[in-house]
């Protein structure tokens, strides 16, 4: 394969930057992995990135993509065997669902970050609304749990990582709740891909972000995470 160099920048707790990883990674894909502080950016990232935000990937030193979607695209692309499908309903499908993603993303995040009990249960209402329909979808179609790896699965490995490490009777995630995601989970949490999408110390660095925000659920969070760290 005579890839072009490719370059992430990351923070390292973003979700939307572990999805881009995965997929490096199940590409085995090389790629330069560069660490940024989102709270202090660096003047050069402040200049290359469009809005501010992680993911970047720099090819060649020089084109920059952001998004993280399109990213996963762009890799997949270039690395046959293609995960994307050909057919033009199924990508669009695809997209969809990746789109559809993006917003449990943020749920999840506005979750593991409410400043008041009432900002988390509302919070939590929402994200578990989120879940529930995944879960139903992926029993009336088979597609969206295929049994290969899939753009959805790279997107859906980092939201489902966190409901793992974030285990709360106050989570919108339960495996008796949403048994097909809880499937899923378990085959994703075992490839190499997901597991060393993230550092070792991953549950401590995120104990350390939520300990910098203030406020009910990242105090809750912090400390549970200093637990099992
Ligand atoms: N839609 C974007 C979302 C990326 C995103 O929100 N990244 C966060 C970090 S996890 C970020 O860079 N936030 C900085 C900001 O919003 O200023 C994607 O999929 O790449």
């Amino acid at each position: 394969m005579n890839l072009p160099h490719l370059h992430l920048i990351s923070f390292a707790i973003c979700p939307f930057v572990q999805r881009s990883v995965i997929t490096l990674k199940y590409k085995q894909a090389p790629f330069e992995l560069s660490l940024i502080d989102l709270a202090d950016p660096p003047e050069w990232f402040r200049a290359r990135s469009p809005l501010g935000k992680v993911p970047v990937l720099i090819v060649d030193d020089d084109t920059v993509l952001f998004e993280s979607a399109v990213i996963n695209e762009y890799i997949d692309a270039i690395t046959p065997p293609a995960l994307m499908p050909v057919d033009p309903l199924e990508q669009a499908r695809t997209r969809a669902w990746i789109e559809y993603l993006s917003e449990q993303t943020f749920a999840q995040y506005h979750w593991m970050t409410a400043a008041t009990e009432d900002a988390f249960e509302l919070a939590r209402h929402t994200a578990a609304r989120g879940l529930e329909r995944l879960e139903q979808q992926m029993t009336r179609d088979d597609r969206l749990a295929t049994p290969d790896f899939s753009l959805i699965d790279a997107t859906l490995a980092p939201i489902l990582m966190r409901y793992a490490l974030l285990a709360d009777p106050d989570s919108p995630w339960e495996a008796e709740a949403f048994p097909r995601l809880a499937q899923r989970w378990e085959r994703l949490r075992e490839m190499p891909a997901v597991r060393d999408s993230v550092p070792a110390d991953f549950a401590a660095q995120l104990a350390d972000y939520l300990r910098k925000q203030e406020g009910f659920a990242p105090a809750h969070f912090a400390a549970k995470l200093d637990g099992s760290a």
